[in-house]
């Protein structure tokens, strides 16, 4: 296998798709020597075959706003590798989604599914609706006339949907309340639902908390104390929100959060139960702007249409989006000093973002492993589905725990590289190889 040569393919095959094309280099590259000392996956076309989804939904998505008027979106679910279990994956409601967004995505999702340890395949699902400034009654619209057009194709033990950028408790109640209602059956179809009909303890703060305990894993084989490091986030949504909630617990300072309209530096830290609650009710007002935080809290400063990179950190976390931290920001990282930089949201780095640290041999992971806890709670709710009960914080969290830990195992037996962890390869090889012989050993399917 030539990674060029299988990219020029893709590259025809799928003009345009430029995020897939990105998320599909970086695993080949990774992968490219382990699978080339395995002639039974070549003779098996298992990169060919794994670089297909199983199967893509496009849809038509039309509802009516509050005065009356049809707008139309478009709708997706890629059930991108159903290798090792149901399909399982995140629906992202944001207007830049495109079938590329979310095949990158879907892709990303099953090496990230396999790293957790848990039964789950790679889905992903979205749309293009921009939910900012709609009101409750058109999200709930939008949610059933969503599902209307995709129930069938979901189930327990078929494809399992849950929360990503612009999909929330709230959505994803709308969403399951349908699902529920054309499916007739309530077992677990999706996750993230809200404790009272099925949902686990945790799912909300998991994503955030598992990329805390893996950073903390990172700290400990490296000898770093994370106590008293200040770190930059980006974003103030969910994810950002766990981890600074966690960051916050372990005595670790977060500077900054940002928003679509910039970053926020508050040199006190984001540390306090009333500045954390103060992010989701940012969050809750759906107008996707951090700037009244800096209203609210007078100590801190708003800086418009910047980014937290800027700023001389120990620790810089991406919690919002693809590709929001490029080449000039990891050089800007290096050049201040930072000690670690763990990529939260999906892909939240350029290709040259992360060539430059792992060139640099600088202390970086990736998404798919540092934002698993997200997908591996929602994997505990399945199992708290299925077994009609529910576990208590401490089962989900020390469980959580555990499963990050393996992670962070898997990627350093897989990415050791001398003296350096190259937790890129660790976390590519390790979730690429357990796919890969599921496949071999299913057949040509
Ligand atoms: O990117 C992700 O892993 C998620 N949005 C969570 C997916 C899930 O099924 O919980």
């Amino acid at each position: 296998m030539k990674v060029n040569d299988i990219m020029a393919r893709l590259e025809a095959r799928h003009p345009g798709e430029a995020e897939f094309h990105q998320a599909v280099r970086e695993v080949l590259s990774s992968i490219e020597e382990v699978y080339n000392q395995h002639p039974e996956f070549k003779k098996a076309a298992i990169v060919e075959r794994i670089v297909e989804p199983d199967r893509v939904f496009t849809f038509r998505i039309p509802w009516i706003d509050d005065n009356g008027q049809v707008h139309v979106n478009i709708g997706y679910r890629i059930q991108f590798n159903g290798a090792i279990g149901p399909y399982k994956g995140g629906i992202r409601f944001h207007p830049s989604v495109t079938l590329s967004t979310l095949k990158f995505l879907g892709f990303e999702q099953t090496f990230k599914n396999a790293l957790t340890t848990l039964p789950m395949g790679g889905g992903k699902g979205g749309s293009d609706f921009s939910p900012k400034g709609r009101s409750d009654a058109e999200i709930m619209r939008f949610c059933q006339a969503f599902i209307t057009e995709l129930w069938r194709d979901l189930g327990p033990d078929t494809d399992v949907p849950a929360g990503d950028i612009g999909v929330g408790a709230r959505e994803v109640g709308y969403m399951y309340g349908m699902y529920k209602k054309l499916a007739r059956e309530h077992t677990g179809s999706f996750t993230g639902k809200g404790l009272s009909f099925g949902g686990s303890r945790l799912r909300p703060e998991a994503t955030g908390f598992g990329a805390f305990y893996f950073v903390q894993k990172m700290c400990a084989v490296h000898g770093i104390e994370l106590k008293g490091k200040t770190v930059a986030v980006s974003g103030f949504g969910n994810v950002a929100w766990g981890a600074v909630t966690k960051a916050a617990e372990l005595g670790a300072k977060v500077v900054a959060i940002s928003g679509p309209d910039g970053y926020v530096y508050d040199k006190t830290g984001v540390n306090t139960p009333e500045k954390i609650a103060y992010m989701l009710e940012l969050r809750g007002s759906g107008n996707d702007v951090v700037a009244p935080y800096a209203e609210r809290f007078p100590e801190a400063v708003f800086y418009p249409g910047r980014k937290p990179w800027e700023l001389k950190v120990d620790v810089a976390l991406p919690c919002a989006i693809q590709n929001e931290l490029n080449l000039e920001d990891a050089k800007q990282l290096k050049a201040n000093g930072v000690t670690l930089v763990a990529e939260v949201s999906n892909m939240g780095c350029t290709a040259e973002a992360v060539d430059f640290f792992l060139e640099n041999k600088m202390l970086f992971a990736p998404g798919k492993a540092v934002n698993a806890g997200g997908v591996a709670c929602s994997g505990l709710e399945m199992t708290q589905n299925a077994m009609h009960l529910s576990w208590s914080d401490e089962e989900v969290d020390e469980r959580l725990h555990q499963i990050m830990s393996d992670i962070h195992e898997q990627c350093v037996t897989h990415g050791k590289e001398g003296d350096y962890i190259n937790y890129v390869k660790g976390a590519n090889i390790a979730g690429f190889m357990k796919v890969a012989n599921a496949m071999l050993a299913q057949g040509v399917i």
